[in-house]
């Protein structure tokens, strides 16, 4: 995958990605010299309240997938609760196609450190954790260079720029389980338990880490915080839709000819960005090969088709559609790709991650893999079509957490679209598609 897409056409807004392509840009002398870091003295004179008020102005909506306004759940934290106060960085990116935050982390990481100090400062925090998928050792030494680096020059620590106020940051490396991305089983795991959900409420505002009142974020979204208070909320809001301010990364993967992240503001389509990315793939004879189906965010969102290119990428416009935003992990597919095998492949996945707290989520999962192979392998019956939706209503709703609905997505979405392409494996005995052609599970 190509770094940041920056700068490439009027459409693009390189901010979060702006400096990627410079010369050691990891390092905290390329951060201060895009500017880094200045935005703390305007926040400590501002105070926390003020702060707040900007990333409520600036209308921040959660950047891991729910969307949900950033300024509001930190002023959700009950400042009279007499325990700490915490900030926890979800850093643990797993959702398949998800590629946004490990490339920031590892491309810009002083980003997200202030960041993590203006958001901790609102607040008023003296402790933050980063939780990061533990798979990626690169990515945690890097966060962990860019963090000593902050303390050696005074952004963390006590007494930080002479304003007061003390803050310690806290790399930790995950065990790498995918449900640790959801926001309580990644406190468990922080507290050292097997990382399982937690019922909610209360909400971790109220009763997080060690039952203390936290605030967790997504590394995208405490990122974007440094650039509203440098430029001020107006500049941010003054992007994106009505109810979708800003920018965001927009992951392309897959069929395109220039896949890579490309950060632009909410409210862009599909078409737009694949030609920002070259188009689909060509075949060998130049000519192009046709959009067969997409994820807006990931697998957990329902997909999508050639018939959805217009959907304005915001958080409404795509649950009109029938989708969700969730990470704007665009993965795109061509012709060349059987989607029933597509959707197989993901739903092994939930099946494997799925925690096991919860039977509609344990089982559930477990059945739908193996009625999905059936009919992949051309042995099923049309009868597997319902069962297979009765399996994923079974699931929907009825699952402890968003992961259980989450497996649902590709299978009621692909039934939805391309029910032919099921009854073709009935009828042929097996995939019609030829394997070969396909570059997608290379
Ligand atoms: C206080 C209330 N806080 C909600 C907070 C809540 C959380 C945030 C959003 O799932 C989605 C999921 C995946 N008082 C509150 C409150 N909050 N009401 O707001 O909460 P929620 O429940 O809407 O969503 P969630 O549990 O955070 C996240 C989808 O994202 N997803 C997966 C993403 C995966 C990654 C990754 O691998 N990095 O991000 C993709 O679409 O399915 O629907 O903080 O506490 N009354
Ligand atoms: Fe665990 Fe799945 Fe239930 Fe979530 S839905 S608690 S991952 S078993």
């Amino acid at each position: 995958m190509s770094s940041a897409a920056t700068g490439t056409t009027d459409t693009l807004t390189p901010v979060l990605t702006a400096g990627w392509a410079d010369e050691r840009s990891w390092t905290l002398d390329a951060y201060a010299r895009r500017g880094g870091y200045a935005a703390l003295d305007k926040a400590f004179a501002m105070g926390p309240d003020a702060v707040i008020e900007a990333v409520k102005d600036s209308g921040l909506r959660g950047r891991g997938g729910a969307g949900f306004p950033t300024g509001m759940k930190w002023s959700f934290i009950p400042q009279e609760n007499p325990n700490p106060k915490y900030l926890v960085v979800n850093a643990d990116e797993s959702e398949p196609g998800t590629c946004k935050d490990i490339p920031l982390m590892m491309a810009s990481p002083h980003t997200l450190v202030e960041g993590v100090i203006l958001s901790s400062f609102a607040i008023r925090a003296h402790t933050a954790f980063i939780y990061i998928r533990g798979e990626v050792l690169h990515v945690i030494r890097r966060v962990q260079a860019a963090v000593a680096e902050a303390y050696a020059a005074g952004h963390l620590g006590r007494d930080i720029h002479g304003s007061g106020y003390d803050l310690d940051v806290v790399v930790h490396a995950g065990a790498g389980a995918y449900i640790c991305g959801e926001e309580t089983a990644l406190l468990e795991g922080l507290e050292g338990r097997r990382g399982q959900p937690r019922l909610r409420p209360p909400f971790p505002a109220v009763a997080g880490l060690y039952a203390s009142p936290t605030v967790i974020n997504n590394v995208e979204s405490i990122s974007s915080v440094p650039s509203i208070i440098a430029n001020g909320a107006e500049w941010f809001s003054s992007m994106g839709t009505e109810k979708s301010k800003g920018f965001g990364i927009f992951s392309l993967s897959g069929h395109v000819q220039r896949p890579g992240q490309y950060e632009a503001p909410l409210g862009i389509t599909l078409r737009q960005l694949i030609d920002l990315a070259g188009g689909i793939r060509q075949k060998p004879d130049g000519q192009g090969h046709e959009l067969k189906f997409w994820t807006p965010g990931g697998s957990s969102t329902p997909l999508l088709t050639a018939e959805h290119l217009d959907v304005p990428l915001d958080f409404e416009g795509v649950g009109a559609a029938g989708s969700m935003l969730g990470t704007r992990a665009l993965q795109i597919f061509d012709e060349t790709v059987c989607v029933v095998r597509a959707v197989l492949r993901w739903t092994e996945f939930y099946k494997h991650e799925s925690c096991g707290k919860c039977t509609p989520c344990r089982e559930g999962t477990w059945w739908l893999v193996q009625t999905l192979a059936r009919l992949e392998k051309g042995q099923g019956s049309e009868a597997d079509l319902d069962l297979l939706l009765d399996q994923c209503d079974n699931i929907l709703g009825r699952s402890f957490c968003a992961l259980g609905d989450g497996a649902t997505s590709p299978i009621s979405s692909s039934i939805k679209y391309f029910r032919e392409e099921y009854l073709a494996h009935l009828t042929h005995g097996g995939c019609p598609f030829d394997p070969a052609a396909s570059t997608a599970w290379a």
